[in-house]
């Protein structure tokens, strides 16, 4: 019986078409460990985490789950849950030592091996390109804030397609080029650490370049279809009450969080607002001539990454209008509701809200769920099991929202519950826990949770 049922849980149920696409995600550098084996040189996760009190504990990605070593029983594992696909990362230091040159054949051959593994086990590979593990000598070299990182990136990009492409028909460019922009190059609490307002609306301009030079070049190449896309980490900016300070804060937050991705992607251009916006602060996004169609080159599919929405207010807590620099206050407040263990409050009604505006406001465009899920402080049993009431629930409730803005017209064709495997939640390193299999870090056994039964049943039922 479904581990959920047999404990009385009275879980909303959510119906999904048989072509519905079912999957688990993880990334390169939060699972595979293996960092200095077959080629693979430093990304700037393996120098950020060696920044004392970078990362909570001290962790970093040297063993991690050691997937590297252990990706034959992990895919066994990604088989039984029954999904039809998983999503994983390529590491561009391994497949590519330093970010430019030739291909290293001995690192590009672990996906080549896992491609197969995945292919032989009736399970489709869904490959993202770029999720955070920029080579260090390109961080060097000036970073995503350098114009040449994009160039770098299509080049590497290619090295990966003219390997895998035989066999992979799913192709994402980048995971959430927000995160490597904004916690990485303006506040600095991701790899690598910088704090530069002007150098991360650079790496805006640079990801999204590089982004569309890698799909007109995949594309170019291409002997047969695929679908090619881009992940963004998404969420909803609603005003905090209904007042003009309020509305411009949430109008500011959506604009850095998604529009100025999304505008240039599907509408030729940055958002006007936050052009103007920006000139008040004096930058300016870097485009040259020709920038914007490379990076308007149609896509497939638009990846939806959702963890939680949240209120923005005008003002800080002592009610001034503009922080300490000058610049209008743009404050993040949570939702009153229960939180995960990442204190995320938990609003799978603004899942839905986001998907009908994702659909309304940018339409033709599919989309999948790319990435959703919950850490929950876990207790294991002896066995290791954990009876995750919590995180089965999220998962319910956020599935019920996907269905939900399919009812409402929005095109979502695929579900993708992060993460597989307990793993490195970066700055939070290993004590958060995402996974819907536990991870023992000890001993390497990995063992699914409730959770992951749960996920393995409702796939079985609405395919059934
Ligand atoms: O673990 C991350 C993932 O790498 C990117 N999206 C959000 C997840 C949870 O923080």
């Amino acid at each position: 019986m479904n581990p959920v049922a047999a404990r009385g849980l009275l879980l909303p149920e959510a119906d999904f078409p048989p072509s519905f696409r079912w999957g688990v995600a993880t990334s390169s550098y939060q699972i595979e460990g293996a960092v200095a084996e077959d080629g693979r040189t430093p990304s700037i996760w393996d120098t950020f985490s060696r920044v004392p009190g970078a990362v909570a504990g001290g962790d970093n990605g040297d063993v991690a789950c050691d997937h590297y070593h252990r990706m034959p029983q992990d895919v066994a594992l990604i088989k039984s849950l029954g999904v039809d696909t998983y999503r994983f990362s390529v590491a561009w230091p391994r497949v590519q030592p330093g970010g430019r040159g030739p291909v290293n054949p001995a690192g590009l051959a672990f996906y080549d091996r896992l491609t197969d593994e995945l292919l032989a086990a009736g399970v489709d590979p869904w490959v993202t390109l770029y999720h955070w593990d920029l080579p260090q000598e390109l961080e060097d070299a000036g970073g995503w804030p350098s114009r040449d990182t994009a160039y770098r990136f299509a080049d590497y990009a290619m090295l990966v397609f003219d390997k895998l492409s035989d066999r992979v028909d799913n192709w994402t460019t980048l995971n959430e080029p927000w995160c490597s922009a904004w916690l990485g190059y303006a506040i600095g609490v991701h790899a690598p650490g910088r704090k530069d307002y002007d150098a991360s609306i650079a790496a805006v301009h640079h990801l999204l370049l590089g982004h569309g030079l890698a799909t007109q070049r995949m594309r170019a190449a291409a002997t047969r279809e695929h679908t090619f896309g881009i992940t963004l980490n998404t969420g909803t900016a609603d005003p905090l009450t209904d007042t003009e300070t309020d509305r411009a804060a949430a109008r500011r937050a959506d604009g850095m969080g998604l529009r100025i991705y999304l505008d240039p992607l599907r509408k030729g251009g940055y958002p006007q607002d936050m052009v103007d916006d920006l000139a008040a602060r004096g930058t300016a996004f870097p485009v040259r001539d020709g920038d914007l169609a490379i990076i308007a080159t149609p896509f497939d599919v638009l990846g939806v990454n959702f963890y939680f929405g949240q209120d923005f207010s005008g003002t800080d807590e002592q009610g001034s209008l503009v922080d300490e620099d000058g610049h209008p206050v743009v404050r993040a407040v949570l939702p009153d509701r229960p939180r995960t263990a990442m204190g995320w409050p938990i609003t799978p009604e603004r899942f839905t809200q986001l998907l009908v505006r994702l659909h309304r406001d940018y339409p033709g465009l599919p989309l999948v769920i790319t990435e959703n899920g919950a850490a929950f402080d876990d207790v294991a049993d002896e066995s290791g099991f954990v009876t995750d009431d919590d995180r089965t629930a999220y998962l319910a409730e956020h599935l019920a929202a996907v269905a939900a803005a399919r009812e409402q017209g929005a095109d979502i064709r695929g579900y993708f519950a992060w993460s597989l495997l307990d793993n490195f939640e970066w700055a939070e390193g290993y004590a958060k826990r995402f996974g819907i299999v536990h991870v023992d870090y000890a001993t390497q056994v990995r063992t699914p949770k409730q959770s992951a039964l749960w996920f393995r049943d409702t796939i079985a039922r609405n395919r059934a």
